[in-house]
């Protein structure tokens, strides 16, 4: 076999997609690998595709539980949807198919904080874990596993699962072997201890991950890019919400409270995301690092630059560009990206330790600052809360940003009440549209709304909102506090859905 299996073990194990699909059976849970779709496996949820649709061609029932780390592609959890194979999906999903099957009730849908899923599977939360399906690099002569695009929760599902099928993807650069860090050292209450972890970079655990080779099945071999989606330039919004935010970091720079090398940082993937690490790139800040979750182009911009010193993060999300890069010079970056398991990426005992300052997308805020980062008119999911609360809750400084008008602005992103919760207004910091920022910290709740109104709310919206709060204040003198009129505090929702607009 290749010269990326070479344990004697396992290589004796190889098989095709459609051989190894078939340890899954109806009903199973199935924990496969895969995060902001890189590093999901490629051919065998295929081969399982087919076989569900077979079964159900003849009439018979096949739909399993599937566990990721975090989104996968359009091969995994599109097909698999298709097919109408998945029965519960967690923790995350950004694949439209899936969506919409979420979203007319027909796959349940667990959406949970990233750094969660593993500690509540071994919790046994969600049950047993039938079948692990983990794509790598390349399998050691000692059986141990070089690592691929992403960590996500693969040290978990191998350990977890009653079965395990590896996926050998030769696109994956062999030069990855020393990028990550798999940390080994978790176990359950009331037996924790510490993580000795105290800056970015620093090393708490193996460059591989460990299986155990009587579990191991089957092992695929395949050769197919990840999803590497393309980045579009980033708006004029976005620029606007980046040019707030960097110099909003001067402005606590200049006032004492982070260091001139900022803290390390975090952000969520997307458009403004970007924005901001382009904005950083032409802002005076030396020495940055990342404690993160993804690593976008932005971030290899920045560590070409040299204005970054170091990325930790759970997976590569780059574009074929990106790719390009990195494969270019893989030694320009070893020892500046350490890829880790997303339990310690977006670990909150580290994310509070370190003092992370954490950037994320929101689908819209209300006047006294509390967030919605996942559902549309209260009840269609979008993507996930990801890590975002992760980061959020228990970081030095937050940020979330979105345009202030959705839908070419028949929806305003400021509402006088959220319509889900994701981020209460006891953890968020700061809010940031294209219309300006909004510092909340230590503000009380009226003073936050006067300035959440006046900062970032569009103007077409403003005035409303001002008056919705006036008249919650004057309606009730005994509730002053957070004042709210209740019939009318999801009234812009109802009105988008009834006449097209808020
Ligand atoms: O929908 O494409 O159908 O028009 O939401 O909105 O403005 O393109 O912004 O791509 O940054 O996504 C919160 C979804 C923002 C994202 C969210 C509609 C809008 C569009 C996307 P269309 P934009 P973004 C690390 C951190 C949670 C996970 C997270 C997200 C679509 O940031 O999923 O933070 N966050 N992870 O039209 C109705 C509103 C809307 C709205 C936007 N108020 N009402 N629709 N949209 N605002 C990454 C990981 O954890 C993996």
């Amino acid at each position: 076999h290749s010269d990326r299996i070479t344990c004697p073990v396992l290589s004796g194990r190889v098989t095709s997609a459609a051989e190894a699909a078939k340890h899954v059976e109806h009903g199973m849970s199935v924990g496969i690998s895969g995060f902001t779709g890189a590093g999901h496996p490629k051919a065998v949820p295929g081969a399982l595709a087919e076989r569900i649709a077979l079964a159900h061609s003849r009439g018979e029932e096949f739909r399993i539980g599937l566990w990721s780390g975090a989104s996968t592609a359009p091969e995994v959890d599109g097909r698999l949807a298709e097919v109408d194979g998945l029965d519960k999906r967690l923790p995350y999903n950004g694949d439209p198919t899936l969506r919409r099957l979420i979203n007319a009730g027909e796959v349940d849908y667990v959406d949970a904080h990233l750094s969660h899923t593993a500690q509540q599977a071994w919790f046994g939360f969600f049950g047993p874990l039938d079948v692990a399906v983990v794509e790598v690099a390349a399998v050691l002569p000692n059986g141990l596993l070089v690592p691929g695009s992403s960590v996500g929760n693969n040290k978990a599902w191998l350990e977890r699962a009653e079965k395990v099928v590896l996926e050998v993807n030769r696109w994956q650069p062999r030069d990855l072997e020393g990028f990550h860090d798999v940390y080994y050292g978790t176990a359950l209450p009331p037996h924790r201890i510490p993580i000795q972890l105290t800056h970015p970079m620093q090393r708490i655990g193996d460059p591989y991950l460990r299986v155990d080779p009587a579990k191991v099945v089957a092992v695929v071999e395949t050769d197919a890019p990840d999803r590497n989606t393309p980045l579009t330039a980033p708006d004029d919004a976005s620029r606007r919400m980046a040019d707030y935010l960097v110099d909003f970091l001067r402005h606590e720079v200049r006032a004492g409270r982070i260091p001139p090398s900022l803290l390390p940082l975090q952000s969520g993937v997307g458009n403004v995301a970007n924005a901001v690490m382009e904005g950083l790139l032409d802002a005076e800040f030396e020495g940055l690092t990342a404690f993160t979750e993804v690593i976008q182009d932005g971030l290899l911009d920045l560590l070409d630059s040299g204005k970054l010193t170091a990325v930790s993060a759970t997976s590569f999300g780059l574009s074929p560009d990106g790719v390009q890069r990195f494969l270019a010079n893989p030694g320009a970056y070893k020892g500046r990206i350490l890829l880790r398991s997303q339990e310690i990426s977006n670990h909150p005992e580290l994310v509070r330790r370190l003092g992370v300052i954490a950037i994320n997308g929101m689908i819209e805020a209300d006047v006294y600052g509390n967030v919605n980062s996942t559902h549309v008119m209260g009840s269609s999911i979008m993507n996930g809360i990801g890590g975002s609360g992760d980061f959020a809750r228990n970081a030095y400084l937050n940020f979330f940003v979105s345009p202030s008008l959705a839908k070419g602005g028949a929806i305003s992103s400021v509402v006088p009440m959220v319509s889900h919760v994701d981020h209460t207004e006891h953890d968020v910091h700061v809010l940031v549209t294209e219309q300006g920022l909004a510092d909340l910290r230590g503000l009380s709740p009226t003073d936050r709304a006067d300035r959440v109104i006046a900062h970032c709310a569009h103007p077409d919206y403003r005035d409303r909102l001002r008056d919705y709060v006036d008249r919650a204040k004057a309606a009730r003198p005994t509730a002053r506090h957070t004042p709210h009129l209740l019939d009318e505090a999801l009234s812009w929702h109802r009105r988008f859905l009834d006449e097209g607009h808020m």
